[in-house]
């Protein structure tokens, strides 16, 4: 079905989310600062709105997607008395405190907000392989849904505001982890010759699936505070921890990546949790003082 949206600001992101709205056939009104952003959009079907109130009106799906929350204040701020009864879906990256007081502010104002963040780089956008977070007004994303799908796969966290951009960092955090590991493990193998990396990088995308599997053993041990080592305990991981540092150091390879593991695994086994499984870091990790 094609329906009336609009996107504010079009940088390499809000380009692509209005080039993905276009591609599913929905009617798509363009808004940006500085002009001559619109012209590939216009020539696919796009209209260029001369400023952010036109652009806000043409419909009552507003989409944005600018720098930062306060850019984002800056440009809806003089438009409040023209967003009561539409929807706005925030999908510019901030924090958590940020995406409450922008919901505060669509309460003042009379429009339903909802927060989001974008799993992927533009390239990705129109892919439903990608996730797009949700969190905020249900209504909102009930009624809207099925035009969201176009730009990726719609995941619901629910009426709390604040997930989608605490989800949002948690995961940036798990991906620069992981990718950082990655380097790591490149700059070891890559030692002894070259042209390693893609060879590595085949094993290791093997190697994420069994990572999967250990999260989702995790998990459940998190939200129980129950920490039982039947796979592996900390005991013995910080062994391999040490096989690790002493690999790096022979190769003159970076240490600090392992050394930071291992510090975090012998404070588990000196409060006693040798036996434990890798599970019980998240003590560690969730507050110094209660661990
Ligand atoms: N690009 C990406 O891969 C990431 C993926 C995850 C989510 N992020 C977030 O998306 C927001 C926008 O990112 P972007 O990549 O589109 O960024 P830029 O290409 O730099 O475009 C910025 C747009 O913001 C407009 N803008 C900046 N300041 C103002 C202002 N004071 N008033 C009005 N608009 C403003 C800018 O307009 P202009 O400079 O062209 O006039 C662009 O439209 C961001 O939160 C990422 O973290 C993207």
């Amino acid at each position: 079905m094609s329906t009336k949206v609009t996107v504010l600001g079009l940088g390499a992101m809000g380009t692509a989310l209005a080039g993905a709205f276009l591609a599913a056939g929905h009617r798509t009104t363009v808004w940006n600062r500085t002009p001559g952003k619109a012209a590939a959009l216009v020539e696919k079907g796009a209209v260029e709105a001369p400023d952010a109130a036109a652009a806000v009106a043409a419909s009552p799906l507003v989409v944005v997607c600018l720098a930062t929350y306060d850019t984002v204040h800056q440009v809806l701020g003089p438009l409040a008395g023209d967003l009561a009864g539409r929807t706005i879906v925030n999908l510019t990256s901030g924090s958590p405190e940020q995406a409450a007081e922008a919901a505060r502010r669509a309460g003042e104002h009379g429009f339903r907000y909802l927060d989001g963040a974008i799993m992927t780089t533009p390239p990705g956008v129109g892919d439903p392989d990608f996730m797009f977070l949700y969190s905020g007004s249900p209504e909102a994303l009930a009624e809207h849904r099925p035009t969201l799908a176009a730009l990726g796969d719609p995941v619901d966290l629910g009426p709390d505001v604040t997930l989608a951009s605490l989800y949002d960092t948690a995961l940036l955090g798990l991906m620069w982890s992981t990718l950082t590991g990655w380097a790591h493990g490149v700059a070891l193998v890559g030692t002894d010759g070259e042209g390693r990396a893609a060879a590595f990088t085949a094993v290791a995308n093997r190697w994420m699936r069994a990572i999967e599997v250990f999260m989702g053993t995790y998990a459940p041990q998190a939200d129980a505070r129950s920490y039982p080592g039947d796979d592996a305990t900390l005991d013995v991981h910080l062994a391999a921890i040490g096989h690790l540092v002493h690999a790096s150091e022979a190769r003159g390879v970076a240490s600090g990546l392992p050394e930071l593991f291992k510090g975090l695994v012998e404070r588990g086994i000196a409060a006693g949790h040798g036996g434990d499984s890798w599970g019980r870091l998240v003590e560690f990790v969730r507050a110094e003082g209660r661990a």
